[in-house]
Order: structure tokens, then C-alpha cells, then sequence
């Protein structure tokens, strides 16, 4: 049986943190990214964990991130834009910067977005839509990746894995939140698959030649598939629309033009929406946090669970136990240690 290791939130926090800052990275982005990335392990997401830290460093090494970016607040943009030049760094710390002002526009106009643009994006969306709700606002937040989805009815990558998360704020319990791929899993499930030496679930990709396949070789080379067939194509085509060109940044395919590879992380844009439910339901009659209560119990009560409650049981875990990570996982933050 092979060893575990258990590590305490912050120890981990400084193991990433050093291993970023000896790979070059300044402070700023160093401490945004191993925030996130500590946070997937902490609750159990292991597709945007530390196994993300390898391809950070490699688009490092080939020079697609700069790592030494100090995000920048863009002036004299519309009344409900916020929007943030990330430099080429991480989207990470760019959230960072743009998120008072997106939380000080939402509260004064009911309805803001923050823009990110020219950032390197490889994180779960989930950090984010929390940070806002903790501001009392709803979020919904999205970005485009690389082409890898083939759209429903073709067979050749051209779609990202283009993540959708939303927020919804609840009152001393963590928020309603989910976050998922458009695809039908995250390509990091796909990779994860491919390491740990397992078949993938039938219905998740297609090989080059367009045939169904179970294979996470022949689904890297080929093309992933949208959730929901049509529906998650049209959402994923939403999403290029609305957090690629309507900001003006990169779609998936030209993602893929600019980096030549889905080795790197991916570079592009990000839109994060922000809305205050009181401003919204002001003049209607019913408290829109309680009617929302309503709802939660309403669906518990039929057995089901709400997203995000496996995330936030691993969370407490990791707060009471600490991070237990794998033989395999520790070598790995080693070996990026000594580099
Ligand atoms: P999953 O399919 O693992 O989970 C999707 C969501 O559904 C989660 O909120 C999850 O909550 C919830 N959920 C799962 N099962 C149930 C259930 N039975 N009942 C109710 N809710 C449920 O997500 P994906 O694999 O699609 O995505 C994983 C991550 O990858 C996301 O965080 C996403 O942001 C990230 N990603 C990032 C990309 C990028 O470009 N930056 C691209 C693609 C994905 P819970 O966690 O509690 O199980
Ligand atoms: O898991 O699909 C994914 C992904 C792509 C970019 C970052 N994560």
C-alpha cells in the first residue's frame, strides 16, 4: 500500500508559494496562484490542484507568462465595466486587484462586470465566485480555454472546455456554488485518467477519425465533447461570445493559434459578473435571500444535495485534518522543489 502525507492548509500555501517564487514568479502572482491552486487540493478538486503547478512553470519556461506582471486597473471604461489588465500574468492576482472595485459598482448600480483581459487562465472558477459572494452579490463567471470540444454534429476540436461557475450568497453557510466545464469533463479529468493508467467513461471524447473512444490517449489527440450534447454546444459558443470576443480577447481555436500547443496554459480573457439580489428585487414583495432559502430546502428535501456540498465537507476535513496528499503527489512537489 503506498504512503500518505498530511500537510496543514498553510504549509502547503508555503511549500506552492516557494516552489512559483523560485520559478521566477514576483510575489503578487506567486501568492494569487498558490492561493487557488492550495484551495483545489484543500477541497478535494484535484483536476486544478497541484498537478497544475508543472504546466504553470512550463508556460513560464516558454516564455507565454510573464511572471514578474503587476495587473493594472484600465480607466474611463462604461459605468457598469471594471476592467483589468493582466499584463500577461495570471488571471490569479488580476481577480485580485479588480474585485473591490466590481464589489463597489455592484453595490452602487445593482449589476457590474469585471473584464480581465490578456491573462494566463488555468484555474477552477469556483475561487472566484465565492470571493464575490462573500460580498453579499451573486456571480456568474466564465472564460474560454483552448480548442479541444469538437461542437455537437462535428468531429474536430474547435470549442474550449470553457468553464461556467455561478454564486448565489446564503447567510452564515457557504454559498450555493457550482462550477463546471461546458465539456463533458474538465480536460485535467481526461489527463488524470491518462496518468492513473484508467479508461475514461463512455460518452466523454472522439478519436481523430471522429469514433466514440475510451481511450485518454486517443481522446487527447482527438476531441472532447460538450455536456448535453447541443445544449452545452450553444452554451460553450455563449461563452467564446461573451468572454472572448465581446471583451476582445482570444476565442478557443485562436487560443490555440497563439500558444501552438495544450501543454501551456491557455492564454485569453475572463468575465465575472456581479449582482446585488436586493437591488434587483427592490419594490417586489419577499426577502430575495429568503425565497432563495425556500428553494435550497426545497431540493434538499427530496434527497438531493446542493453542488458544492462534497467541496465544502472536503474543506472542513482539510481545516480539521489537514491536506493528505499521495507518495506520487509529494514526489512530485520534491522534484519541483529541487528544480
Ligand atoms: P464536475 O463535473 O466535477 O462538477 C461540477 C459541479 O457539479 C460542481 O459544482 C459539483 O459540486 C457539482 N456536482 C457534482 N455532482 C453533483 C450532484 N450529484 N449533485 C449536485 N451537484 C453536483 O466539474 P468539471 O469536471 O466539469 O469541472 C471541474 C473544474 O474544472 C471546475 O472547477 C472548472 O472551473 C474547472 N475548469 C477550468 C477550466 C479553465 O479553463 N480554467 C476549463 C475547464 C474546467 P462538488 O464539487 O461539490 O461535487
Ligand atoms: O481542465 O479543461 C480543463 C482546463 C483547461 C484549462 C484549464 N483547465
Amino acid at each position: 500500500m503506498s504512503e500518505s502525507t498530511t500537510l496543514s492548509i498553510e504549509a502547503l500555501d508555503a511549500r506552492v508559494r516557494s516552489i512559483l517564487g523560485r520559478a521566477g514568479l514576483n510575489p503578487v502572482q506567486a501568492g494569487a496562484l498558490a492561493r487557488v491552486i492550495v484551495a483545489g487540493e484543500r477541497d478535494a478538486c484535484k483536476s486544478h490542484g497541484i498537478y497544475r503547478i508543472e504546466g504553470a512553470l512550463r508556460t513560464v519556461k516558454a516564455g507565454k507568462v510573464n511572471p514578474l506582471a503587476q495587473p493594472r486597473l484600465v480607466p474611463d471604461q462604461a459605468a457598469a465595466i471594471v476592467r483589468v489588465d493582466a499584463q500577461h500574468g495570471f488571471a490569479n492576482a488580476a481577480f485580485e486587484l479588480g474585485l473591490p472595485a466590481l464589489v463597489e459598482r455592484a453595490r452602487r448600480t445593482g449589476l457590474a462586470a469585471l473584464v480581465i483581459n490578456d491573462c494566463t487562465h488555468f484555474s477552477a472558477l469556483w475561487p472566484e465566485v465565492e470571493a464575490v459572494t462573500e460580498h453579499g452579490l451573486a456571480a456568474l463567471v466564465m472564460c474560454p480555454s483552448y480548442a479541444t470540444v469538437a461542437p455537437t454534429g462535428g468531429i474536430r476540436p474547435l470549442l474550449g472546455t470553457n468553464p461556467m461557475a455561478f454564486g448565489w450568497p446564503r447567510a452564515g453557510q457557504p454559498p450555493y456554488v457550482f462550477d463546471f466545464a461546458t465539456s463533458v469533463a474538465a480536460r485535467g479529468e481526461i489527463e488524470l485518467h491518462r496518468r492513473a493508467g484508467k479508461q475514461l467513461p463512455e460518452g466523454w471524447a472522439i478519436d481523430v477519425d471522429g469514433a466514440p473512444t475510451t481511450d485518454p490517449e486517443a481522446a487527447l489527440a482527438g476531441a472532447m465533447l460538450p455536456f448535453g450534447g447541443h445544449k452545452g454546444s450553444a452554451i460553450s459558443t455563449m461563452i467564446e461570445l461573451l468572454a472572448g470576443i465581446m471583451i476582445g480577447d482570444l476565442t478557443s481555436p485562436e487560443v490555440l493559434d497563439v500558444l501552438g500547443s495544450t501543454t501551456l496554459a491557455p492564454v485569453h480573457g475572463e468575465l465575472i459578473l456581479a449582482f446585488s439580489p436586493q437591488a434587483f428585487a427592490a419594490g417586489r414583495s419577499g426577502d430575495p435571500f429568503a425565497r432563495a432559502e425556500g428553494l435550497f430546502e426545497a431540493i434538499v428535501g427530496q434527497g438531493a444535495r446542493l453542488p458544492s456540498q462534497r467541496r465544502f465537507a472536503a474543506r472542513a476535513v482539510s481545516a480539521s485534518q489537514g491536506i493528505t496528499l499521495t507518495e506520487a503527489e509529494v514526489a512530485q512537489l520534491d522534484r519541483l522543489e529541487a528544480l
